[in-house]
């Protein structure tokens, strides 16, 4: 039998998600030589496989009476479930060590900081055990996230939220943690991986990025901008989240008030500009991330408007260069995260989870969209930021 694609990134994902190879999801490709694309598929094997026993009995193995469990979230690192137990539910997350090469330091880093915000009354979550590369940490009850923004409201409660968080975490001690991932928003350094993947070209898709890439080349110069200003000391180092996606901030169920912040596997050492910059990234977009239609794609001005002003309502801390970059980290943050996703997608989607085929180039080409429309507006954008200091 002849499998699509669609079927084969599918099968992939299944096994992917419940932990076991795509051959031993029962996907088998025969004489790759003779009839490459040919797939046998044995449902039965995948339907044990794929009935979440794995997730179930690491959960037990760790100290849980798990009765039940089911994928959870859309993160593209770890993969993620909430189980069901006796006393109510948690999280239960295998940790990509490809990705997070230094578990263990990441997960001192998450103690610290976690205890840490315990200590002065804030939510979070609490790593309940930890066996690399499983850990299982609080279920945040009565509350949600969403991965495309829905009003104004949302951007500015997740503005204020992250905002909150980089003030709780004010006083904390740079040298206490580690740098989970070494130049993790180093725009200089991840156009030298695009490059590299540019270069050895492993899957032949240089030749349908030649678009994306002269995009690229117009926003080298600027690349560095952030970087310098630092080395220079204008723009200081604070402790930072670095991953302020819009569906990292949990929401009230019935108020939609922030409840907490998560995902704290990359707070380390950076720069406040990286933070808001994601924010503006994900929480003024009009579509997902992974939108195919970029006539969908923009940033809308009045979410933007809303997000400064939560955000400036809590971040008080900010500098004059750090308020003077707040639109341009907007720019350079979606360009980082641009370049890597087509880095993977040359690379041959080694680093983000991916459902199909070109899915990181469609991604790639969300944030481009998303950076030719922040251009767009800029001037309207930093009017904003100047009414709302
Ligand atoms: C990854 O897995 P998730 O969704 O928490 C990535 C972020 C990217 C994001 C893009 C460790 O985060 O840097 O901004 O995808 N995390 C890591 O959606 O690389
Ligand atoms: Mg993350």
């Amino acid at each position: 039998m002849t499998w699509s694609n669609a079927t084969k990134y599918l099968l992939a994902k299944i096994a992917r998600t419940a932990h076991i190879t795509r051959e031993d999801a029962g996907c088998q490709e025969l004489f790759k030589t003779t009839h490459p694309g040919v797939y046998i598929f044995n449902f039965s094997n995948l339907c044990y496989n794929l009935g979440m026993e794995n997730a179930i009995e690491i959960a037990k193995h760790l100290g849980f009476d798990a009765t039940s469990a089911k994928p959870f979230g859309s993160g593209h690192i770890n993969d993620t479930f909430k189980v069901v137990t006796s006393s109510g539910p948690v999280i239960l997350q295998k940790i990509n060590t490809d990705i997070f090469k230094d578990a263990d330091g990441m997960m001192d880093n998450i103690k610290k900081v976690s205890d840490y915000l315990s200590s002065i009354g804030k939510t979070t979550y609490k790593v309940l055990a930890y066996e690399k590369p499983w850990r299982v940490l609080s279920f945040i009850d009565g509350a949600h996230s969403v991965d495309v923004i829905e009003d104004p409201a949302q951007a500015f409660t997740a503005g204020a939220a992250f905002g909150a968080f980089q003030n709780d975490l004010a006083n904390f001690k740079a040298s206490d943690l580690i740098e989970t991932i070494p130049k993790f928003h180093n725009t200089l350094w991840r156009l030298e991986e695009l490059d590299t993947a540019a270069k050895a070209d492993k899957l032949d898709r240089l030749k349908n990025v030649e678009a994306e890439m002269s995009f690229v080349d117009k926003y080298r110069s600027q690349a560095g901008k952030v970087l310098k200003l630092m080395d220079e000391g204008e723009i200081p180092v604070r402790i930072t989240h670095n991953d302020t996606k819009i569906n990292n901030v949990m929401l009230d169920d019935e108020t939609g008030d922030a409840i907490a912040v998560v995902d704290l596997d990359t707070v380390m050492p950076g720069c406040a500009l990286y933070d808001f910059g994601d924010m503006v990234r994900t929480a003024t977009a009009s579509a997902a991330e992974d939108e195919k239609d970029l006539s969908k794609v923009y940033s809308k001005i009045e979410y933007f408007e809303a997000l400064v002003k939560g955000y400036l309502s809590q971040a008080k801390f900010l500098n004059e260069a750090e308020v003077e970059n707040l639109v341009f980290s907007g720019i350079l943050i979606t360009f980082t995260i641009g370049i890597r996703f087509l880095a993977d997608y040359l690379a041959g989607d080694v680093y983000f989870k991916t459902d199909y085929d070109d899915h990181n180039l469609v991604r790639a080409r969300t944030q481009f969209k998303m950076i030719e429309s922040i251009e767009d507006q800029r001037s309207e954008f930093e009017r904003i930021v100047q009414e709302s200091v």
